[in-house]
């Protein structure tokens, strides 16, 4: 095939529409877009009757996002707009059939919008795109597997082989599927954490000894200050809003920090509370800090200033359970508000006042997304959050913790059970007692280092266990080129999207069963798989819709297939792959063998909640680093810096990373359009640009300059300097090089960019 395949997607030639920011999150505008969206897809009857299963005790985990439900009761009241859309996208009654495959070129396909891509409904069957050819075919299953097994076992290594993982596999699909990978013999597991949460995991690991987060959800109901930094809980995370109003009755004080001021922290009207629904709506943040785009690290040391300076430590903490207090009370001490005034864009005053708030708080929660882990600086940025935080002894304390809110509804639960490219020794060892695998040792490629492989020959066969790598990743340019360079690409999806369009020399598409559906084995009926949350409840998922097509099969029945083609071509056989795809219990009894806290995991996963896992900095202040204490890491300040503006990469309310919904970000007031970039007015008049001007956003990229064409200018409430555009449409002026030390994650929320008046327009 030749080049006229777009890896990105098309222009769009009209302006959207503009109009104020709304003022307060979810309410009457929240059902009805609801229940639009529900209605378009699935019908009037099966939108009330199927949204009606999320996140029920015997219904399917929602696929929205990875904040959990209270422990007392899961039930329909938990469920909220952008769930909703996500079951809905999932539960849609379109079919992209082999019909739609030989009507449309791959090509043409190319030419449509992302958007377009995914409202052509669900995949029904196995696809391939033989070499040179323009249209999927429909293949058998084993023949699908037979062509995967010979391609690995075709390569001279098997790290010439990647196993990319996106965060909505369940536990057991992601247990075996880095089982294949290990078994097959490398350890090139790059997961969406990658390009995610990574600064997290790096930074806490060191900070405190684990790499997640240590709050509950009812340490939310005794906190005394609660700081959401970096993140847009109202689009992304919408039920922690109601978390977070809760909180605020109980008296806690809410703190957003965020270059924009993000609708969802204004103010929210419950959907399910009709005297908040027709009332003004509960306030959620007290105090806003419009920050310039990674300054955070600078604010918060202005923080421990404060509370050092104001005698509010916890000595005994300190004492008891930290090391290298007095390393970070120096630099802390010497730093100098004025220039963080100057970095941060936050005047003195409000520096001050923000500083005696959190010098009083008793018991502080930080919470944090992808505004703070995408950035070079992260790792940095999250250690100095956690300096902080145990400034006051805010571990392991009632109403206290340190909060990483997860994106995809089980990434946390995938690296959990192994999927991750650097496995500790004891999981190797654990794994092969259990299972008689040995994993090798040498760590595999990460996302970034998967593109780079596959660019340079090294990296030939890229299986795909759900998502989207090619618009997912930064430098969509380097990334196409890098997937088109494989011998083999295959994906297990849903839906169709533009990594189904840049292929190897063989393409497969492989449809499995998605989280909402039923899972049946002729072996033990009806099956469920499990889940973490971002506070580590492991809870169960039972699907409970009728199956999309009947040529689907489920994620683990699509992973054992291959396990079971490779094992006849693999000299020892090692695995019982069919067995374990038809009984889930099986699998889980390998998990509870290999990785501590899911002993009994078959007979408690059956207890309605689920079950924490064992969290030592929250349980017990036992803190499980290299000197078993809780480290103050000290770092020089930092920040990211342009000589013409600083560009984050955002969703907007109508999409799920890559899936593109609709084209409307209603709190933003953004509506039909999605290639906008949002400037401060002052900008926009320094550059001569008006609403709706076209402009041309370029890069340093590798090979040079690299100019984005067509963007429409919004005038929106950003800093000076501080622009922001969506992804995946932006990717393109992400360099591939471009990452967060120590997590080596791209850096999309801080990229260089110039903007001049389109030459096209
Ligand atoms: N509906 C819906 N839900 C989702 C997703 C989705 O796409 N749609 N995605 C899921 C996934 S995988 C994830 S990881 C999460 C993502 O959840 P978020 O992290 O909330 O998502 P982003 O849109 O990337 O928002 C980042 C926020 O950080 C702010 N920000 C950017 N740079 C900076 C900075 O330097 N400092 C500060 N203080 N703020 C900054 C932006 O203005 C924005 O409000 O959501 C999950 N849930
Ligand atoms: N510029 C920029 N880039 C980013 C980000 C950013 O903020 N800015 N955010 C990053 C983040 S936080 C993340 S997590 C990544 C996301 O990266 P990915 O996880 O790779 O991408 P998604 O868009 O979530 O994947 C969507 C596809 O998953 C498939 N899918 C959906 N449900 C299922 C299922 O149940 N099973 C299977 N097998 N497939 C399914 C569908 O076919 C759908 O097309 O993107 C990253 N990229
Ligand atoms: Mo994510």
């Amino acid at each position: 095939m030749g080049d006229e395949i777009n890896p990105l997607t098309p222009l769009e030639s009209k302006a959207p529409n503009l109009s104020n920011p709304k003022s307060s999150a979810a309410g009457i505008p929240a059902v009805v877009s609801t229940m639009k969206y529900g209605i378009k897809n699935m019908g009037v009857i099966n939108s009330i009757g199927k949204l009606s299963k999320v996140n029920d005790f015997h219904g399917f985990d929602c696929p929205g996002c990875a904040w959990p439900d209270p422990d007392s009761h899961r039930s329909f009241a938990e469920f909220c707009e952008n769930g909703a859309k996500a079951v809905s996208d999932e539960a849609t009654k379109r079919r992209v059939d082999r019909d739609f495959w030989s009507k449309w070129s791959v090509s043409e396909l190319s030419q449509k919008s992302d958007y377009w891509l995914n409202s052509q409904g669900r995949l029904t069957e196995p696809m391939i795109l033989y070499p040179d050819s323009n249209y999927y075919q429909p293949i058998s299953w084993d023949d699908a597997f037979d062509i995967i097994a010979d391609n690995l076992v075709s390569l001279d290594n098997p790290d010439e082989a990647i196993f990319y993982t996106s965060g909505r596999t369940s536990n057991e699909a992601a247990f075996l599927w880095q089982l294949l990978a290990r078994r097959y013999g490398t350890n090139n597991l790059p997961d969406c954490s990658n390009m995610c949460h990574e600064s997290s995991g790096v930074a806490l690991t060191e900070s405190i000894g684990i790499g997640k987060g240590t709050v509950t959800l009812d340490d939310f109901n005794s906190a005394d200050l609660i700081i959401v930094v970096g993140q847009n809980p109202g689009t992304n995370h919408p039920r922690m809003l109601t978390a977070l109003r809760d909180a605020k009755k109980k008296g806690a004080s809410i703190i957003s920090i965020n270059p924009l001021t993000e609708t969802g922290m204004k103010k929210f009207k419950h959907p399910q509370n009709p005297i908040e629904m027709l009332g003004f709506g509960s306030t959620i943040a007290d105090k806003h800090l419009k920050v310039n785009i990674n300054s955070d690290q600078a604010l918060f040391r202005a923080f421990s200033k404060s509370v050092i300076e104001s005698g509010a430590i916890d000595e005994d903490f300190i004492d008891n359970y930290t090391n290298g207090y007095d390393e970070y009370k120096k630099i802390v001490l010497e730093s100098d508000l004025i220039n963080i005034s100057k970095i941060t864009g936050i005047s003195l005053e409000d520096i001050v006042e923000v500083g005696e708030k959190v010098s009083q708080s008793k018991s502080t929660i930080v919470c944090w997304a992808m505004g703070i882990t995408q950035h070079k600086n992260s790792v940095s940025t999250i250690q100095e959050i956690v300096n902080f935080l145990l400034l006051g002894g805010n571990i392991g304390k009632e109403g206290a913790g340190v909060c990483p809110v997860r994106g995809h509804s089980n990434v946390q639960g995938d690296r959990t059970v192994g999927i991750n490219h650097k496995p500790s020794p004891i999981f190797i060892d654990n794994l092969e007692k259990a299972t008689g695998i040995r994993s090798p040792e040498k760590h595999g490629f990460d996302s970034v280092e998967a593109v780079k492989a596959m660019e340079n020959g090294s990296g030939k066969v890229f299986l795909a266990m759900g998502g989207n790598f090619l618009s997912a990743m930064s430098d969509t340019n380097r990334t196409s080129s890098a997937l088109k360079n494989c011998n083999l690409t295959a994906h297990v999806s849903t839906k169709p999207n533009r990594s189904h369009l840049i292929t190897g020399k063989i393409g497969l598409i492989l449809p499995c069963l998605g989280r909402t559906e039923e899972d049946t084995s002729d072996v033990v009926g009806k099956q469920f798989v499990t889940v973490e949350n971002s506070m580590g409840i492991v809870h169960s998922s039972t699907g409970t819709f009728k199956p999309a097509s009947k040529s689907l099969i489920s994620e683990p029945a699509i992973v054992s297939g291959i396990g079971g083609a490779l094992e006849s071509r693999l000299e020892r056989s090692g695995v019982p792959w069919k067995n374990l795809s038809e009984n889930y219990d099986l699998i889980r009894d390998l998990i509870e063998n290999t990785i501590s806290g899911f002993e009994d995991y078959n007979i408690r996963i059956k207890s309605e909640s689920g079950f924490y896992l064992p969290n030592p900095p929250r349980d017990s202040r036992t803190f499980k680093t290299k000197n078993g204490l809780a480290n103050f890491i000290s770092h020089d300040l930092s920040f990211a810096e342009s000589s013409d503006f600083m560009m984050m990469t955002i969703r907007s309310h109508d999409q799920y990373n890559t899936t593109i919904y609709g084209l409307d970000d209603r709190y933003r007031g953004i509506k039909n359009g999605r290639r906008v970039v949002l400037m401060n007015e002052n900008d926009m008049s320094n550059h001569g640009l008006s609403k709706d001007s076209l402009v041309d956003l370029s890069s340093e990229m590798k090979s040079g300059l690299i100019v984005s064409p067509k963007w429409f200018v919004v005038p929106y409430d950003i800093p000076e300097g501080n622009v922001a555009t969506y992804f995946p449409e932006s990717n393109m002026l992400i360099p591939l090089d471009s990452v967060a030390d120590g997590s080596n994650t791209p850096t999309s929320k801080s990229v260089p960019i110039k903007i001049s008046k389109s030459k096209l327009g």
